[in-house]
């Protein structure tokens, strides 16, 4: 077999957001397009790439399988010595991460639009992620951007022969070097990651109720995406867990018409379920797995911001942690701060970053970061590159096993030590670019205009005055490359927050996404979207969203 060039020309427009790049099917499917990116990925690898070994799989979703045989034929003709592909093209995004780092390989691409709907007429993605497992810093997805903008060809075996759908290693002979395909099981290595981590034997006593005699009543649900086949074999399997503990567990390629994003609006069924039902825990994840929603009895909401809190705090009760240590904690610049308050008492580092999970990985890499989240449901530590939902659900089991205690009680006495981060997100979803544009360039002059600073708003019988207002820039501590305007922000005397910033991950349109973050001390047993109703209100008169926006309500509140 032997490598064709093909002439192809440009497309615009194939810049990676937030964390890859995400079009619809339809862009994806034009002549050359994907093949366009792909080529560009494999470029951007300069000489590393040949000989060199790569991860391939997705969530599944439409377009996913096909995308994965394109890209197994390209790599063979770009000379790349072997490729381990999911079954079916299927790997969740923390499989991946985990799966790079096992195989020392060079790196993965990760075939996935995320927390976005599938489907022919909806959304499809492809990101790279390097050889620590995690996405591709900016210096490297700018690289691909530029490669883009002026490709004339691309390489591929056309006659290559290749079947996914069979676990099983098969070795061709490509421009005369041997091309290796490793199909592998697409939840084995993930699995046994796990089982290193956590302490099975505890949590399926805990969970199968063993001992007790009362197993745990969960709600897991996997929204139609990657990781049913991964809950199945992790909560059925090994932990005892029973049928009707697990829901939407076959991954479909449009999910089931849902949209698999855990929060309180597109997982809706699961938050009545708990709500009408009798559970100790309700989880879901988003289609590739990264993300996770934590709720407990009666639909008891976890923000993300206290998920990942309470898990600092409890860190120790997790093997893992006992084995490696504890290093510094990290999150997301919109994310509430109550991870802050747990370093603090800890005596740990902690970062803020700009959104995107990309950003902690340079800290990790260097030891100084063991723990990290951001407030869009995403948690995660340092045992690989990518957010993990999975393993956020399981280390809120250790921590339910370790405690004795329910997921509100868990919270309540967390709030009564270190007092309470209100926070909610308001996203606009598919708005007009261009006066979305207009409104964040509109925000970013007043805000940044020297007498802002110690103006007073107020609002609801509360006032708060201004202490800094920037567009967040970010160096980062390890290798210093900078990333500037990353959000808007208004932070106030009081410490109370108001974030803004356009999504970098939606295929169409602008998706205006609004934070509000404000700290309690003692009273924390408040309604959020009551106590931040002030702020929230100051945030939309000093933005003027609805003028520019031309709506009146966000299409969904976290
Ligand atoms: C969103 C979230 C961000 C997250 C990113 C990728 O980005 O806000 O926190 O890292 O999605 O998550 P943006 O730019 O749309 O706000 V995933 O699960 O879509 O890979
Ligand atoms: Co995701």
């Amino acid at each position: 077999l032997a490598t064709e060039t093909v002439a192809t020309t440009v497309y615009e427009g194939q810049k990676p957001g937030t964390s890859g790049l995400r079009k619809k099917v339809k862009v994806f499917t034009q002549a050359n397009y994907t093949e366009n990116f792909v080529q560009c990925i494999l470029d951007a690898n300069g000489d590393a790439l040949k000989g060199s070994t790569l991860v391939v799989g997705g969530d599944g979703r439409f377009y996913c399988k096909e995308a994965a045989e394109l890209i197994i034929r390209m790599c063979a003709a770009n000379g790349v010595g072997k490729l381990l592909v999911g079954q079916n093209g299927i790997l969740s995004t923390p499989a991946v991460s985990s799966l790079i780092r096992h195989h020392k390989a060079l790196g993965g691409i990760v075939l996935t639009a995320s927390h976005n709907p599938g489907g022919p007429e909806n959304d499809f993605g492809i990101k790279f992620n390097c050889e620590n497992g995690g996405p591709a810093p900016d210096a490297f997805t700018n690289k691909i951007y530029q490669l883009s903008t002026a490709i004339k060809e691309y390489k591929i075996v056309k006659g290559l022969p290749v079947d996914i759908t069979k676990v099983g290693t098969t070795t061709h002979t490509v421009n005369n070097q041997p091309f290796v395909v490793e199909v592998i099981d697409s939840v084995a290595n993930y699995v046994n990651h796990m089982k290193e981590i956590f302490d099975f034997a505890k949590l399926k006593d805990y969970v199968s109720g063993k001992t007790s005699g009362k197993p745990l009543k969960m709600r897991i649900d996997s929204l139609n995406g990657v990781t049913g086949s991964y809950v199945r074999e992790i909560f059925l399997n090994c932990l005892g867990a029973s049928e009707q503990c697990v829901v939407h567990t076959t991954p479909l390629p449009d999910f089931g018409g849902l949209h698999p994003d855990p929060n309180l609006t597109y997982a809706k069924d699961l938050v009545d379920a708990v709500a009408n039902g009798d559970y100790d825990i309700g989880a879901a994840f988003d289609g590739d797995g990264d993300r996770n929603m934590i709720i407990g009895h009666k639909a008891f909401f976890v923000t993300p911001s206290d998920s990942l809190a309470v898990i600092a705090h409890y860190l120790e009760c997790i093997p893992y942690f006992q084995k490696n240590g504890i290093q510094g904690f990290a999150r997301s610049m919109p994310t509430a701060s109550a991870v802050d308050l747990v370093g603090k008492k800890l005596g740990k580092e902690v970062f803020e970053v700009p959104t995107g999970w990309k950003y902690f990985g340079n800290l990790m890499d260097a030891g100084r970061l063991c723990l990290c989240g951001e407030e869009s449901f995403g948690t995660g530590s340092n045992h690989i590159r990518e957010k993990d939902g999975i393993w956020a659900v399981l280390a809120w089991l250790s921590i339910m096993q370790h405690t004795g205690k329910g997921i509100e009680d868990i919270l309540k006495n967390h709030w009564s030590v270190y007092g309470r981060n209100y926070f909610t997100r308001y996203d606009y979803e598919e708005c007009e670019l261009d006066p979305c544009n207009e409104m964040m360039a509109t925000m970013e002059k007043t805000i940044t205009d020297p007498s802002f600073v110690g103006k007073e708003f107020s609002s609801g019988g509360k006032s708060y005055k201004v202490k800094v207002a920037d567009n967040f820039a970010y160096t980062d501590p390890v290798d210093k490359s900078v990333a500037t305007k990353q959000g808007l922000r208004i932070v106030f005397e009081d410490g109370s927050r108001i974030v803004m910033r356009l999504s970098g991950t939606g295929s169409s349109g602008a998706t205006v996404r609004l934070y509000i973050d404000s700290y309690e001390k003692d009273n924390v047993l408040g309604q959020a979207s009551v106590m931040l109703k002030p702020l929230i209100d100051i945030a939309l008169e000093i933005s003027q969203l609805p003028k520019f926006t031309g709506r009146n309500a966000p299409t969904v509140i976290t």
